[in-house]
């Protein structure tokens, strides 16, 4: 099989509501489709979740279009007839960072590998599950109101979501927590504060302590492994790691350290999903759980994502919500809450396409790319 080309496709996808974390609101999803067109014909599909501004981390759309103009296709073109998915992802290590556009453009060669093949990517990676328990992310109201949250809540919990993850910042965390903690006393329930908080603060986050939470998520500085350390030495909530993870090797050291107890795979951040599965294998072998974090994908990303969180290892639930926590109008056939799970694809690949109408109508920008020599058999 030959790659021929890749399409970009760039969405504005208008979210059902404002989604604000501590370091922004997001009120439509900007996002890169990569495509990736075979000889045959055939397209393979994967998702960029980078942010329109490096806001989460320092990739955003417009430079993860460009990197991939730029410096990762003439990387794939480096390829040898006969490549595996495992050589394209070497192919593209010549290129420092950038994991969110790697992965967009590596699950999609994944994806066209795999229908070639005749392979789910659920069996691919290994999943052992053909459902996948869903968790939802609540974001910070925008009226900053108890009410306003509370009835957020309601709608998830009685839409049979099974955990409940809170966003949190300095002036935004204890009386929320509470405020929920009391009307769902058993409902599993953790925050996350994308970096929002100072190593002084671990008097104030430990008194989140007697509210039952799964995990803090990612409270300080994405380089602060000491200080969350000391933090995990201050609270008995676990600590649990998202932005500090980029790569086997980081999730490795902050076992080792002790800065982490938990760790959120997102593909995205780790350039891929043959990394997240790695990382998967040794919390696995270290029996360290692990979930499976979103970023407000479209039912392309949230395909690959439920693979993935089909895997033994992801034993806390994950943010894999159906597409109608986020969109109206999902790119591909809505994701559809069951039970408070969702189906994991069974077709070869990550087993959905685009609607090619709902495709259409949400393009902002598209671009053609020849990838020429590149051959991935
Ligand atoms: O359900 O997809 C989802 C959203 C989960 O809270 C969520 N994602 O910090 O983990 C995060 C946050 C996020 C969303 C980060 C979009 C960056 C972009």
């Amino acid at each position: 099989m030959t790659i021929e080309l890749l399409r970009l496709h760039r969405l504005n996808v208008p979210l059902v509501r404002p989604f604000r974390t501590s370091f922004g609101t997001e009120r439509v999803r900007d996002l890169v489709l990569v495509e990736a067109v075979s000889s045959d014909g055939s397209s393979g599909w994967g998702e960029c979740v980078t942010m329109s501004w490096p806001g989460y981390s320092s990739e955003y759309t417009d430079g993860a279009i460009d990197v991939i103009e730029r410096h990762l296709l003439p990387a794939l073109r480096e390829l040898q007839p006969g490549a595996d998915p495992h050589d394209v992802r070497r192919a593209l290590d010549v290129v420092r960072g950038h994991p969110m556009a790697k992965c967009a453009l590596t699950t999609a060669l994944l994806d066209a590998w795999l229908r070639a093949r005749d392979q789910s990517l659920g069996s691919y990676l290994g999943a052992t599950r053909e459902r996948v328990d869903c968790g939802v992310s609540v974001g910070i109201p925008a009226t900053e109101t108890i009410g306003e949250l509370l009835d957020e809540v309601g709608l998830y919990v009685n839409a049979g979501y099974r955990r409940i993850k809170l966003k949190i910042e300095p002036g935004w965390d204890l009386e929320p927590v509470a405020a929920v903690r009391a009307a769902w006393p058993d409902m599993p329930l953790q925050v996350d504060a994308n970096q929002a908080y100072e190593r002084s603060d671990a008097a104030h986050l430990a008194a989140l302590d007697p509210f039952d939470l799964l995990l803090i998520e990612q409270p300080l500085h994405e380089e602060d492994w000491y200080g969350h350390v000391l933090l995990s030495e201050a609270c008995s909530t676990p600590i649990c790691l998202d932005e500090s993870i980029l790569s086997v090797a980081s999730a490795d050291s902050a076992l080792q350290f002790g800065a982490t107890s938990i760790i959120n795979i997102k593909p995205g951040r780790v350039g891929g999903y043959l990394t997240a599965r790695e990382i998967h294998d040794l919390c696995l072998e270290r029996g360290v759980p692990v979930w499976c974090g979103g970023m407000l994908e479209t039912g392309i990303g949230r395909a690959a994502n439920l693979a993935l969180a089909a895997l033994p290892g992801f034993t806390v639930v994950g943010d894999t919500s159906a597409s109608s926590r986020y969109y109206e109008v999902d790119v591909t056939e809505p994701f559809v809450l069951d039970d408070g799970q969702l189906p994991v694809p069974q077709g070869p690949g990550i087993g959905v396409d685009p609607i090619p109408s709902v495709l259409a109508d949400l393009t902002v920008w598209s671009t053609e790319l020849r990838v020429g020599s590149a051959s991935v058999s």
